[in-house]
């Protein structure tokens, strides 16, 4: 039987243009050395940017308004970037983002880095912290990532750069943390918590969660975003290491939505969304899809006094 195939256009939402050309980067860093869930996650950001390129609607309305309503990449270039990282240790690789991002800022561009593993995200607050010494870093994810290594549950060398270790390391940089969502607890980091005083930092899912309180004790204008997928429910997403009693796509949007309207929000990592192959693939491309919405929508945000009329 002759199947029928019929290839999507491609929008354009992501330019094919230099990077030096662009508003906007998204920097793919696919990466999961070291993830102790499901594997997969490395295959993200290109799933990702396939969903941009080929399902995402360009038109965002801005209001149920006619005529209140524009086609966001025509005032934004976006361009993408992805690292040869697959197959390195997570500290060569964090070394790799935290250059590749430090140069793009440099150059004036928007960075969105794509992973991977949670580890990604400690090259890109580093180089993020570079530019901007103010800032704090808002992480939202159902854990804290606040262990020393991996050693208490993975076989062989402990690792200091696994995704579990990155608010630690955000932490030595002496950046201020507000950590939302978060439903799981470890002896360890429990341990370093309260030995650093920073339990006023963390808002747990279910317990301490309004999005005004959240937002409240960001202390600075500045902030770098961390986006853990597991923040939501495990029954939402596709991610390696799901966490049920966790945040909605509806709660995740109005919180970011008030993020990005009172914060200046320097750039964001989105990590851990996993589309297999330990997962169910389907799910795990709905997922991209999902979130490649959110990232359009999320530049809107960041970028909306562009479209004010
Ligand atoms: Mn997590």
């Amino acid at each position: 039987m002759k199947t029928m195939k019929r290839e999507r256009k491609r929008s354009s939402i992501i330019k094919n243009i230099p990077v030096g050309e662009a508003d906007v980067v998204l920097l793919g860093v696919p990466n999961d050395r070291h993830s102790s869930g499901w594997l997969g996650s490395a295959l993200a950001p290109r799933l990702i940017c396939d969903q941009l390129y080929y399902q995402v609607e360009e038109l965002m309305q801005f209001s149920g308004r006619e005529g209140d309503e524009a086609r966001v990449c025509d005032q934004i270039a976006i361009a993408e970037k992805h690292l040869a990282v697959e197959e390195m240790l997570p500290k060569t690789m964090v070394k790799g983002v935290m250059e590749e991002a430090h140069d793009l800022i440099c150059y004036g561009k928007y960075v969105v880095s794509l992973g991977g593993s949670h580890s990604v995200s400690i090259g890109s607050v580093a180089a993020h912290h570079r530019f901007h010494p103010g800032m704090s870093v808002v992480q939202l994810d159902a854990h804290l990532d606040f262990r020393k290594n991996d050693g208490d549950f993975m076989q062989g060398k402990p690792d200091s750069y696994a995704h579990c270790t990155v608010m630690r390391h955000v932490h030595a940089m002496n950046i201020p943390i507000i950590q939302a969502g978060i439903r799981v607890d470890s002896d360890i980091e429990l341990g370093y918590i309260r030995k650093n005083n920073l339990e006023r930092n963390i808002f747990r899912a279910n317990l301490r969660d309004d999005n005004d309180d959240i937002v409240e004790a960001i202390r600075t204008h500045e902030v770098y975003l961390t986006l853990d997928i597991d923040v939501l429910d495990s029954a939402l997403v596709a991610t390696g290491t799901p966490e049920n009693r966790g945040w909605s796509w509806g709660k995740l949007y109005d919180f970011l939505e008030m993020l990005f309207s009172r914060k200046r929000v320097v750039g964001f990592d989105i990590i851990e969304v996993c589309p297999g192959p330990d997962f169910d693939r389907a799910r795990g491309i709905q997922t991209c899809y999902e979130v490649a919405q959110l990232i359009y929508w999320m530049l809107w945000q960041k970028f909306r006094s562009k479209f004010s009329k």
